[in-house]
């Protein structure tokens, strides 16, 4: 897997002009002020617009949304401790912090594809991240086969990445 992680000398650089933390992803707004974690840039965004929100009013669809949310968020950071772990040298690589994002990931995914009903209701923050959090393990762990067991989550989630949404935005990957 370590082939599949390219923290590059660039980004180290120069992030942490745009978040003290070095991470992805970061805003900067027209005013220059800057926003950094994804999951406050998309409440601003959110706020931004007065079509249908991401982050419900009412307050059950809301806790409802944001569950499903931080558990995308949840799964997004295993993979990116597995990455990190697998960025060390080979001698140093410790097999069985792999293992436990590993598991965490796949439990994961087992509570989200259990959320089916959820994700094909409104289209809010919850099944934007899940669909979100799938394109990243697609991208990270390409051999892992993470829909198979879960039938209706796959159904959903090929459905819902055929949105001009989802199909526009779509990160370009050489
Ligand atoms: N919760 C953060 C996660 C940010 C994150 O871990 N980003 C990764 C890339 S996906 C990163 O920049 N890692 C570099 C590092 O940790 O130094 C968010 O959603 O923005």
């Amino acid at each position: 897997m370590s082939s599949m992680f390219d923290l590059t000398e660039d980004m180290k650089e120069k992030m942490p002009q745009y978040n003290p933390l070095g991470k992805i992803a970061a805003l900067v707004r027209d005013d220059d002020s800057i926003l950094f974690d994804s999951k406050l840039i998309y409440e601003y965004f959110d706020f931004l617009h007065a079509g249908p929100k991401w982050f419900p009013e009412d307050r059950e669809s809301r806790w409802q949304t944001l569950q499903l949310q931080m558990l995308a968020d949840g799964f997004g950071e295993a993979i990116i401790q597995m990455v990190i772990e697998n960025m060390q040298p080979e001698e140093c690589r410790y097999q069985p912090a792999i293992d436990n994002q590993m598991q965490k990931l796949s439990r994961a995914l087992a509570k989200s594809s259990k959320d089916v009903e959820a994700l094909n209701g409104p289209v809010t923050i919850g099944p934007v991240s899940v669909a979100c959090g799938l394109g990243y393990v697609d991208f990270r762990i390409p051999n892992y086969d993470c829909r198979s067991d879960f039938p209706a989550f796959a159904k959903w989630n090929a459905e819902f990445c055929e949105r001009p949404s989802m199909t526009e935005t779509a990160a370009q990957v050489d």
